[in-house]
Formats: structure tokens, sequence, C-alpha cells
């Protein structure tokens, strides 16, 4: 039988060695810091699993998470309602920041796993209604958009609130089309904003948000058409006039700065006054849309004094 010789090691090489094993050991810490201290990553379904239920806005049953994840408008991607599930896989979300300008005392950029540890997490169950005319309602996590706002301290000037979408055509496939004017952007009046049933999602059914759902963060305002509802947040801008919006830029007639669900003012090529329940079956009869879907107790009075024919 051999035996092989082992070498001798001399104590300098030892050193050599312990250092280079523990460099090792600090890229390994190093990309763990990068990747897993971000949100959402998997580990979000953990936390995000842990906050209680939500209580049902609206005496409805919650959709599927299978159809609310399969039947999505995300423009940027795709106007098929259907591929924007595997298309927005390629939209990378952490890190993730968001820049506040404008009519505010703290302007800057943040990232998005600081504004997550400022804000407190729930469950909001809304039903939302798209100008297409289906509707769904899903259990939201996320947090309350005016306890966000408060945070940047908003002058006397701030009359409105301006969202942006990422713009990134690389990967944003749709972006390289011209449906829209890029970047997707929408905007609210501040009292709308800051009312408490406006919301940031960062994730649903107990889990982060599906990319083409609009993570890592997205607006969900339940009284307005889902348009307003704006996806993949990279700037809110606080303004004195009342901003341009994509949909508005797009098609001033359909698609009003507004967008108040309103079943008495059709949009100029359908009616609105019903909706197709998402998931349900074809022998299911259509929905009667209510008034500010639903919420109007906690929205009216913010137009009391406006016809909402006119600024629809
Ligand atoms: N950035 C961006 N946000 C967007 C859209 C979009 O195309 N791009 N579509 C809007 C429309 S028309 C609707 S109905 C809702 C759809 O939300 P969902 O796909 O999560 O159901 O997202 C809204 N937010
Ligand atoms: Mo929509």
């Amino acid at each position: 039988m051999k035996f092989q010789k082992i070498p001798a090691i001399k104590s300098s090489e030892i050193t050599e060695q312990s250092i280079f094993e523990n460099r090792r050991q600090l890229i390994k810490l190093a990309m763990v810091s990068t990747v897993g201290l971000l949100v959402p990553t998997p580990s979000m379904a953990k936390i995000y699993s842990k906050i209680p239920s939500g209580k049902q806005s609206v005496n409805l049953e919650t959709t599927d998470f299978k159809d609310v994840s399969n039947y999505t408008n995300y423009y940027e991607f795709t106007t098929n309602k259907q591929d924007a599930t595997h298309l927005a896989k390629n939209l990378k979300t952490d890190p993730w920041s968001v820049t506040v300008e404008g009519e505010v005392e703290k302007k800057g950029t943040f990232f998005l796993e600081d504004i997550l540890k400022n804000n407190a997490l729930e469950e909001r169950i809304y039903r939302f209604r798209c100008v297409e005319a289906w509707s769904m309602v899903v259990p939201w996590i996320g947090f309350s958009l005016a306890d966000f706002i408060k945070q940047f301290k908003p002058t006397s000037k701030a009359k409105f609130v301006e969202f942006t979408t990422l713009y990134d055509p690389e990967i944003m496939i749709g972006q390289k089309t011209k449906v829209l004017d890029w970047p997707y952007v929408e905007a609210l009046r501040m009292d709308e904003a800051m009312n408490p049933l406006t919301f940031m999602a960062t994730g649903m059914y107990d889990d982060a948000l599906p990319n083409q759902n609009g993570a890592p963060l997205r607006l969900i305002v339940p009284w307005k058409y889902g348009f307003k509802s704006i996806k993949a947040i990279v700037k809110i801008r606080f303004t004195e006039k009342m901003p341009v919006t994509a949909w508005n830029k797009m098609a001033k007639k359909e698609y009003g700065f507004f967008a108040n669900v309103n079943p008495e003012v059709s949009h100029p090529r359908w009616s609105q006054k019903r909706e197709r329940i998402l998931g349900a079956s074809i022998f299911t009869p259509k929905r009667t849309t209510e008034m500010f879907n639903g919420y109007g107790e906690q929205v009216a009075g913010l137009y009391s004094n406006m016809d909402l024919k006119t600024f629809y």
C-alpha cells in the first residue's frame, strides 16, 4: 500500500488560507445582504401570512388568486390580459427605491425596505372594478397612503399627488410601443390621497404582490376605476396644479382625471351600469355596479360640490 505524503504546511500559508476563507465568508454575507435584506423576497410571505385578516369592506366572496393573478392590465408588458403573468417575471423588484419630490419638505429617494419598516402593514379586502366592466374582490396587503404621505410633510401648496411607474423598455417591452405616452402616470387630489381607504399595496393573498399585479409597490383606490391604481411606482410628486395622467392624455373623453366608479356616467363606448365578476361562470348574471363602487359612505363627501357628469 502506498501512502501519499502529506505536505508540510508553513504557518504563513495557514494564515493566508484562513484569510482567504474569511474573505469568502464576507463575500457570501455581502451577497446575502443585497439580496436577502431587500423586499419583497420570499421571506415576506412569512411576514404577510402573520397579518390578521382584514375586515371585509364588501359583502362579496373573495375572488380566487388564480383569477386575479392571471387576468391583469399591465400595458408596460402587453395589452393582452393573460401574458403579463409570464412577461412581467423579468422585472427585478429588489432592490427598489421610490423618489419623493415636489411640494414636500422631506424630498429624497428611499429604499422600499425602509419604507416598509416605517409603515404598519395590514390587510384590506377591497372590491376593485376595471373601467372595462369586470370586478374582483382582493385581500391586499400594504399600508395607508395617508400615513405614508404625512412622513414627508407636504407643504401647503401640495394640492395633488402624482405617481409614476418605472420606465425600462428593455424589460417592460410594451414601452417600446406607443399605446400610452410612457411612463405611466396617475394622480389623486390631495384629499383623495389622504382618505383612509386609499392604500399602497405590496402584497396580496398573504404573499408579496405577483409582478403582474404591480410588484413591489402599487396604489389601490377602491372607489375609482382600476386604471387609477398604478403599478410598480418609482416616483411620488406633490404638485400645486392638477397633473396630466397617462390615460387622460391618451383619450380625454374616455378617461377623466377623477375616474370615480359611476353607473350613471357611461364610457363613450359602453355602459358602466353592470360588471362581470372575475372568475364567475358564464351563467352567473352580471352585478349591478354601485356608485363609488359601494364606498359612497366613506368618499361621497369628497365630491359634494361637483357635477360628476362633468368631472368624470
Ligand atoms: N403601470 C401600470 N399600472 C396599471 C396599469 C398599467 O397598464 N400600467 N393598468 C391599470 C388598469 S387599467 C387596471 S384595471 C389595474 C389592473 O390591476 P390588476 O392587473 O392587478 O388587476 O391596474 C392599473 N394599473
Ligand atoms: Mo382598467
